[in-house]
């Protein structure tokens, strides 16, 4: 059985991979400088030009790159091609403004492909395996991206997309799926009711790829067992391509980063000083090979730390923890990126005041949204049924702004505790 999808890059000598990595930094800053006004200006104003970039030592000097100036540079100001050149597009979740929308060639959609590639065979994924993605599709990039990945490995590819169980379980029997990609938080609803419906006889599955969300050590020893499998986590974000940046071997210590295409740095997040490696810090990352949308410096605010311990798998690629924790207010709420700024935007447009608590929480493996609020001494009601229909009216705004169901209570005025300092909007009970 294959152990590599591309055996010469993931096992390269250290020396190899730098030399590709100053190489293609070297190309790429070139390329960006060229054809991306809105960088260079940048590079411009910190007195930084293509000469003085001469391999991976040298990127410090680069400008960072953050989601403000992807928002400023919306839609097309970060383009690195032009659009004739450009076959695709993916998006994050969330409305207009925070939106991420990220270009690819074809080049850059093969790219991306090898890397969720990499990811499936180092789960065990050969052409014998029935591979069920059940990523959400369109947009979001989990589904198009493994979808591409278990093509190049000679899956059979079940495009399932997320949602509908029973069709997810019954496709999963009836053609004895052997590999499925999903959120941690789908995986371990899939097994619940797999469960319920003691359907554990018919199931092949011998490995899970699980990723686009945050998942502790309990949560995947609970699907391993559940589903009778070994359950690898995957990572990525849609600014530098989608799932696939860095990806799990059977040790299960961290994710082996694709350093043939990405360049990673952990920074402190509050001074942007380059920490050494093992100290914990906000993860950067500078795309090397990306064509289309060539992101140099780009600060992801996921907080972790960085191993160049050798690995058993063989693999030599730099390894990153599980993300920690976000440098930034960003929640992921069932895979779904949420700012409190929007929930803020929504309660203001509706006619409420500021003053409210995001209350996130897992219950049997699966996120839950409420949102406390306060009423105005105008808008106070005590009539059950008068605060039942203005709670369903924030529901239905809440779910336009977010894509997702968050329950609201309406809570009489002055309720919420007012703080002396800054005000805690979210209360996280998530154990992860
Ligand atoms: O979540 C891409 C993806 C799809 C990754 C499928 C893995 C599998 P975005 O929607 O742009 O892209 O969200 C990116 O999600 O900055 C992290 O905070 C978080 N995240 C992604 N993977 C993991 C993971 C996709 N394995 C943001 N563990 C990132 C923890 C993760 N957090």
């Amino acid at each position: 059985m294959a152990k590599y999808y591309q055996p010469e890059i993931e096992t390269a000598s250290r020396e190899q991979i730098l030399a590709w990595q100053n190489e293609r930094l070297v190309k790429q800053v070139k390329h960006v400088w060229e054809n991306v006004p809105y960088y260079r200006k940048k590079m411009e104003e910190k007195g930084v030009t293509p000469d003085d970039i001469k391999g991976v030592a040298d990127l410090h000097k680069l400008p960072f790159l953050t989601k403000d100036d992807l928002r400023e540079a919306y839609p097309y100001g970060l383009l690195g091609k032009l659009l004739s050149e450009c076959v695709r597009i993916q998006s994050t979740s969330g409305t207009t403004g925070k939106r991420v929308v990220a270009f690819y060639t074809q080049h850059d959609v093969d790219l991306w492909e090898d890397c969720c590639a990499r990811a499936i065979v180092a789960a065990g994924g050969t052409n014998e395996d029935v591979c069920q993605v059940s990523y959400g599709y369109g947009l979001f990039t989990g589904g198009p991206g493994l979808n591409g990945g278990s093509h190049k490995v000679g899956c059979l590819t079940l495009p399932m997309s997320s949602g509908n169980t029973d069709r997810q379980l019954q496709f999963m029997t009836d053609l004895g799926a052997t590999i499925i990609c999903c959120t941690p938080s789908y995986a371990a609803y899939l097994a619940e009711s797999i469960h319920e419906r003691s359907l554990q006889d018919q199931i092949k599955l011998k490995a899970g790829i699980f990723g686009a969300e945050a998942w502790s050590e309990e949560m995947r020893r609970d699907i391993e067992q559940k589903l009778n499998i070994k359950a690898y986590d995957i990572y990525g974000l849609t600014e530098t391509s989608g799932p696939g940046v860095s990806f799990e071997c059977e040790e299960q210590t961290g994710m082996h980063i694709n350093e043939d295409h990405f360049i990673a740095e952990i920074i402190d997040p509050k001074t942007g000083e380059v920490l050494p490696e093992g100290e914990k810090g906000e993860l950067v990352f500078t795309a090397i090979t990306k064509e289309a949308f060539p992101l140099l410096r780009y600060r992801t605010r996921d907080i972790c730390v960085l191993s160049r311990k050798p690995c058993s798998c063989g693999r030599t690629h730099v390894k990153m923890s599980k993300p920690m924790g976000r440098s930034d207010d960003m929640l992921i709420v069932k895979g779904v990126n949420v700012f409190p700024s929007q929930i803020e935007t929504v309660l203001l447009e509706q006619g409420y005041p500021a003053n409210y608590q995001i209350i996130v929480d897992r219950v049997n493996h699966s996120d839950t949204l409420e949102v406390m609020v306060e009423m105005t001494p105008e808008n106070f009601s005590d009539t059950l049924g008068k605060i039942t229909e203005m709670e369903k009216q924030l529901v239905a705004a809440l779910k336009t702004m977010l894509g997702i169901y968050a329950k609201v209570k309406l809570v009489a005025p002055k309720t919420i505790a007012r703080s002396e300092g800054k005000a805690v909007r979210i209360i996280d009970k998530r154990k992860i």
